[in-house]
């Protein structure tokens, strides 16, 4: 009885709200979701909050424990990274009343929420930056906002003239109406402070996602290291145990020395998109598994182990994983691909509605479509789509299909976090050729091994080094099961096998 008592509690623990505090080890499987086109509810066609919080069992269901939103504070654009008031809810997405709701329905489903913190730049209609223009144009330049800002009386790359002025603002993303924030200025930190403290400690998220980091000061990593450093400091200050992740969008070499600061973990840019090595190993007259083997070998070797590993295939910037594959025909090696993310170590990132194999590429606002609950049940499509396509069924005629790409990653998910070894483990290679991949996890003394088949075509057989070990769980695109026969496991075409 007493058992069956601590089994509860602890079931609780993982599953309600009773946890105030859980660790970040906890949340393995993350999800990106852009409100605007997730789910309406107020019949304005706009996704917003509480249409989100209508979807939170699917998300959960689909065994997502993390959640990141794309900007949800006030800003004149769809995207809204160039925000306008950092501590508010875009009306057209709701109240702060609806957000601490959605923490609250987050919580209770052992699913963990972080938001989008552009600090980089903010809007030009930010009252910050326009308190620095006005100042600037009645020529007082000791008025504090100006300090908030990059401004100088030199013309050049990335300047944007103030009207009326010699003066210039930097602008790294051009054209956007972004001023880049100083963040050498106290006031600015002290700022970023207190909207770190808004969100975590009185709206109740779990951490942010830091965006366009290797722009903070433009070419110097060492300075944009010692930022993230003192917004890591500030998070752990106003909730312990927070989770960030920072977008820095570079190679593995430059991505290990951002990897170096205090932050959490940095999206694996080297792992996503074309020439990642994810679909570099699945495209290709053959299949070519040493790709994924000598990338995440790279990977392993350059980042420091206190960084948590944070692949993802596609995001609101990068074409979708279905155009990356070539796979509008070939749902196999979609969910193949699904499946090899999933066997990455890290907290995995999959984007909204790569689950369902939505496409997108080129004009941003094509990547960011609606997502395809049904042909019912959709929000507008952001402004600015220039092609409008979905290659694969919707959400509910997958839902209801056992052998859609849904229920695959679906599949994914929830081996993963039956598994914690996955996620949580270090790595070790045991055998690898073109096809065949067995790799090891280890984490105190419990291991499993992962075995992969990369062809498409072909079931083959490995060796494994230990005997008497068990199928503990398999991701099999077709009706095919693996067979394993004393040491020697065969695999069907594009099977992934866990093994104890
Ligand atoms: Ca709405
Ligand atoms: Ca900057």
């Amino acid at each position: 009885m007493k058992r069956l008592m601590a089994l509860l509690l602890a079931l609780m623990c993982l599953w309600g709200s009773a946890c105030a505090e859980w660790p970040m080890e906890d949340s393995y499987n993350w999800y990106e979701v852009f409100v605007y086109s997730y789910q309406d509810s107020n019949g304005d066609g706009v996704g917003d909050l509480p249409g989100l919080i209508s979807r939170l069992d699917y998300i959960r269901d689909m065994g997502y424990t993390g959640l990141w939103l794309m900007p949800i504070m006030p800003s004149p654009s769809y995207h809204k990274y160039d925000v306008t008031d950092y501590m508010s809810v875009d009306p057209l997405y709701g109240t702060v009343e609806d957000f601490k709701a959605l923490v609250k329905g987050c919580h209770e489903r052992g699913i963990r929420i972080i938001i989008d913190l552009p600090v980089n730049h903010s809007s030009t209609q930010h009252p910050w930056f326009r308190a620095a223009c006005e100042a600037l144009q009645q020529g007082d330049t000791a008025n504090p906002y100006v300090d908030y800002y990059c401004f100088s009386q030199t013309a050049g790359d990335k300047k944007v003239q103030v009207p009326g002025t010699d003066w210039y603002y930097e602008e790294q993303f051009a054209g956007g109406g972004m001023p880049d924030l100083n963040l050498h200025s106290d006031a600015v930190m002290a700022e970023i402070r207190a909207i770190m403290a808004f969100w975590l400690q009185e709206c109740g998220a779990d951490g942010f996602r830091l965006d366009a980091v290797t722009s903070f000061v433009t070419g110097d990593v060492a300075a944009n290291v010692a930022v993230l450093d003192q917004l890591k400091a500030m998070a752990e200050e106003a909730k312990p145990g927070s989770y960030l992740v920072g977008e820095a969008w570079v190679g593995m070499s430059a991505l290990a020395g951002y990897c170096e600061s205090a932050v959490d973990s940095f999206f694996l840019f080297p792992a996503s998109q074309a020439e990642g090595f994810i679909v570099r190993s699945l495209l290709g007259r053959s299949p070519n598994a040493t790709k994924y083997v000598s990338g995440l070998e790279e990977a392993l070797g350059a980042i420091p182990s206190h960084s948590v590993l944070a692949p993802f295939l596609c995001n609101h910037d990068t074409g979708r994983t279905i155009g990356l594959l070539q796979a509008r025909k070939l749902p196999e090696r979609a969910k193949f691909a699904q499946g090899v993310l999933g066997m990455l170590p890290g907290n995995v990132f999959t984007y909204y509605g790569d689950e369902i194999g939505m496409v997108g590429a080129g004009d941003d606002p094509n990547k960011r479509l609606a997502m395809y609950w049904n042909d019912g049940d959709m929000t507008s499509q952001p402004p600015g789509v220039t092609k409008l396509e979905y290659a694969y069924p919707c959400a509910d005629d997958q839902l209801a299909d056992p052998s859609s790409l849904l229920n695959y990653c679906r599949a994914v998910n929830h081996v993963r976090l039956a598994e914690p070894l996955i996620a949580r483990g270090g790595n070790s290679f045991v055998f690898s050729d073109k096809n065949l991949v067995l790799m090891k996890r280890e984490m105190d003394d419990q291991r499993c091994y992962i075995a992969l088949n990369f062809s498409r075509t072909d079931a083959l057989t490995l060796e494994l080094p230990e005997t008497e070990m068990t199928i503990t769980a398999e991701l099999q695109v077709g009706a095919d099961k693996a067979v394993l026969e004393g040491a020697a496991l065969t695999l069907p075409p594009y099977a992934i096998v866990i093994l104890k």
